[in-house]
């Protein structure tokens, strides 16, 4: 099962969390990227697996990130930031989307790469997988890439609160399975619904517990 937090720490990410946000930028090329000064979280997956709409659960800011019931919305790499400044948290465009023109899917998906094998400020990225759908061949490869790349990363599912408890935990005890061929990953997988508010209060202590590791180095 997910780890659980203690209530320090749960505390910890309600208060990060319960800033207000606001949009800094969107990037559509790494020469774009925002002045290297904070470390950044980014929220990667497939396309429609929810990160926009997880990003905005969190923030507690429903008009934060653009969601959309069409996959391939998002094609900008977007930062967020908090008052304090503490890190951006990135929603990225989705991966292994192929419906739109080519050269677009290739142009997004060769900037989602670069970002993530090549930005020193990248402390980790959430790596989002829809509960219905499990882990794909897509998700391994960017796994892999991140392995290749040394960036930590931890698998958070989206959309629990479409399948039901046993089949969670057997997706659960799957993919903690997986993780163990990427030494990169966190061992411990969280489980989420936006839509019903499950499992946000772990990953906001989840992100709070790293941004204060980030702050001590
Ligand atoms: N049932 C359910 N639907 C969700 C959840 N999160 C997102 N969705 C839906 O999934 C679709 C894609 O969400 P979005 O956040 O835009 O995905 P993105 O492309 O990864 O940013 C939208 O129709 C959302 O309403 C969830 O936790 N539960
Ligand atoms: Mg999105």
């Amino acid at each position: 099962m997910p780890i659980t937090f203690d209530a320090d720490e749960i505390a910890a990410g309600t208060a990060l969390f319960a800033q207000r946000w606001t949009f800094q930028k969107g990037v559509v090329a790494m020469e774009h990227l925002p002045y290297s000064d904070r470390p950044e979280i980014a929220f990667a997956g497939r396309s429609n697996v929810g990160k926009s709409s997880l990003i905005n659960a969190l923030a507690l800011h429903g008009g934060l990130a653009r969601t959309s019931n069409t996959p391939g919305r998002t094609q900008e790499l977007n930062f967020f930031t908090t008052q304090d400044h503490a890190f951006y948290l990135v929603d990225m465009p989705g991966y292994g989307f192929a419906e739109a023109p080519k050269t677009k899917v290739d142009a997004w998906t060769g900037l989602i790469k670069d970002y993530l094998r090549g930005r020193q400020a990248l402390a980790r990225v959430m790596l989002l997988i829809d509960g219905r759908h499990g882990v794909k061949k897509v998700d391994l490869g960017i796994m892999q890439l991140m392995t290749d790349a040394a960036v930590p990363f931890q698998v958070v599912l989206t959309k629990s609160d479409k399948i039901n408890a046993h089949e969670l935990a057997a997706l659960i005890a799957g993919t903690e399975q997986t993780l163990k061929k990427h030494p990169a990953a966190l061992p411990e997988v969280l489980a989420t619904s936006s839509a019903k508010g499950f499992g946000l209060d772990d990953v906001r202590a989840s992100v709070a517990k790293l941004v204060a590791e980030l702050r001590h180095r």
